[in-house]
């Protein structure tokens, strides 16, 4: 569960426990499978992978996870879910509240109020790869789809009537500590004005105001912050909090004061260009799946910090709110992306599309105050060539502009020389593996390939309608089995990644057209099943710095020169 929003006027249940389930294999309609006929004869914690227990390892089909929620008679409810693979629906004393298909984004359902005060509370799992019920998450994805709730589930209980949901904070002017703040109720109240009473971090009493509301339930206004607070940066991750009170309700949310820009080639945080020297990271273990424990999402941010990383993009969807909080917190600049994975079926499914448009808007929505995160992007890899995707490509940068212009907005190509929807991008983000995924067969150490591909990058990248975008290497990087060493360095060994690394990185640290690199990727991760693991040794993706158990590899004593050197932009 993420720190913030703390709703103060609502009593919260956190059900972050152990949780009765069942397992039932292969249940053809989950949407019509009741819940009072699953059989609990087991139990499953919350947050967790279900298919990360031995027990289940591998399986596909359908479970129900159940809890008690011991409530305030006759009183409505919001039910928020961090995180859920792959297709749930959720049931609230047998009655059905909701269902969604968005794996990894944030959901919320409402819980209509009754006289009961012990609520049952179902949520049926099912992690079967069926594109009709789940068109984000396709077997092909080159990463293990696992199922459950990966990440925490949160009862408010909602008093009657209007009641502050968010509030939105974004860093309008720097110099002069100045930011626009974005009020929302749910449900809308009549228009009107709303007074609010305003502390900044707990101690600064604000100047009281009222902010106007629209038929939307929304209004907006401008607050000057006192002189002592400073920007929000790796060096410095200062953070604030915002306590708003108000007739229907009070919350506190936590930002950054931090601007992000992309211009003249370069990005520049808070006012000065800066580059981005990380990782692509995805979550997940093999003893947690999708799960990960608090200790996990801090080592993992501590091991890459170790290298010089100041930078972490989290492939390949919306991330979790506590490791969001982290990197608020340790100083981490974070590229957030919507699910994708060299998705092809855009224009031609109308559901693919809208579930597209509706996952990437939830995540803006969720992590807007979140300082860390410097951009948004969406379908990694997808058909960035193609005119008949061209107006989904619009369309999902549209919906993060609408949601929040003060971001970048990115996508990650993999089609560099055919792409076709750079306009829509503040940041142009490039995957590339020369010298991995290589023609040249015979030579065991093809290496060259990067300086050429990365200068017909640049040569690319000159254009005049390009020459003013930063470039980021979105993704590069080579496979390395973890304590494979063989005196021939080549595919494989730890000595031939970390040989790749180097150059890799010597090649876009020494070229300030590239303002960064998120090498690919932090560490091992399980990936898909069948006969496609013939190029997954393992039916692991081996090309982490670290094997999944964390453990470095050779690579990982290259790249601290490079991440921490002190070649300005
Ligand atoms: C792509 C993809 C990554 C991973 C990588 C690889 O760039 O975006 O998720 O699959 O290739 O290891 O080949």
């Amino acid at each position: 569960m993420s720190a913030y929003p703390i709703r103060s006027s609502r009593q919260c249940h956190l059900l972050d426990r152990l949780w009765d389930f069942a397992w039932s294999e292969k249940v053809l309609a989950p949407e019509t499978k009741k819940p009072n006929s699953f059989n609990f004869n087991d139990r499953m914690p919350v947050p967790s992978a279900f298919d990360a227990f031995p027990k289940y390892a591998g399986k596909r089909g359908t479970a129900a996870y159940r809890t008690y929620v011991e409530v305030t008679p006759n009183t409505p409810g919001r039910l928020y879910l961090d995180g859920t693979g792959l297709w749930i629906k959720v049931y609230v004393d047998g009655i059905a509240i909701g269902e969604a298909a968005l794996p990894y984004a944030p959901l919320e359902f409402d819980v209509p109020a009754s006289s009961r005060k012990k609520r049952e509370l179902v949520i049926v799992v099912d992690n079967r790869l069926d594109f009709d019920r789940t068109p984000l998450f396709e077997p092909y994805f080159d990463f293990y789809a696992y199922g459950g709730l990966y990440r925490s589930v949160i009862w408010e209980e909602l008093p009657d009537g209007p009641s502050l949901e968010r509030t939105q904070i974004f860093t309008t002017n720097l110099k002069s500590r100045k930011v626009r703040c974005r009020v929302l109720l749910n449900p809308a109240p009549k228009k009107g004005k709303l007074p609010l009473t305003l502390t900044l971090d707990e101690k600064h009493a604000l100047p009281e105001l009222e902010v106007a509301i629209n038929a939307a339930g929304e209004g907006e206004f401008e607050l000057t912050l006192p002189a002592n607070v400073r920007p929000w940066s790796p060096e410095n991750p200062e953070l604030h909090t915002l306590h708003i009170k108000s007739a229907y309700g009070e919350l506190i949310e936590r930002f950054g004061l931090r601007t992000i820009e992309a211009k003249k080639s370069k990005v520049w945080l808070n006012g000065a260009p800066i580059r981005l020297w990380g990782y692509c990271r995805h979550d997940a273990h093999p003893q947690f799946g999708a799960g990960l424990p608090l200790a996990t999402l801090v080592q993992d941010i501590q091991l890459m910090q170790s290298v010089g990383s100041n930078f972490v993009r989290g492939a390949h969807y919306p991330q979790d709110p506590r490791f969001l909080d982290l990197c608020d917190e340790m100083g981490m600049m974070v590229f957030e992306e919507s699910l994708g994975w060299q998705n092809a079926h855009h224009a031609k499914n109308a559901r693919f599309t809208e579930l597209q448009v509706e996952q990437t808007r939830r995540m803006v929505r969720r992590s807007i105050n979140h300082p860390s995160i410097i951009c948004f992007g969406f379908l990694n890899e997808g058909v960035s060539d193609s005119k008949e995707a061209r107006p989904l490509y619009k369309r999902l940068s549209e919906v993060i502009r609408e949601e929040d212009p003060s971001r970048m907005v990115t996508y990650a190509s993999a089609r560099p020389f055919a792409d076709i929807n750079y306009d829509v991008a503040d940041l142009i983000s490039i995957n590339t593996y020369p010298a991995w995924y290589t023609e040249d067969f015979n030579n065991s150490h093809p290496l060259p390939e990067i300086s050429k591909k990365l200068a017909a990058f640049k040569k690319l990248f000159s254009k005049p309608a390009l020459k003013n975008k930063p470039v980021l290497i979105s993704e590069i990087g080579a496979g390395a089995l973890y304590g494979w060493k063989d005196p021939h360095n080549g595919f494989w060994t730890e000595q031939y990644q970390a040989d790749y690394i180097e150059e890799a990185c010597r090649r876009i640290h020494d070229d300030t057209r590239f303002c960064g690199v998120a090498l690919w990727q932090f560490c091992d991760g399980r990936t898909y099943v069948g006969s496609r693991t013939i190029a997954r040794p393992r039916a692991f993706n081996n090309k982490g710095s670290w094997d999944e158990y964390r453990r470095p590899k050779q690579a990982t004593k290259v790249v601290k020169q490079f991440f921490t050197s002190s070649k300005k932009p």
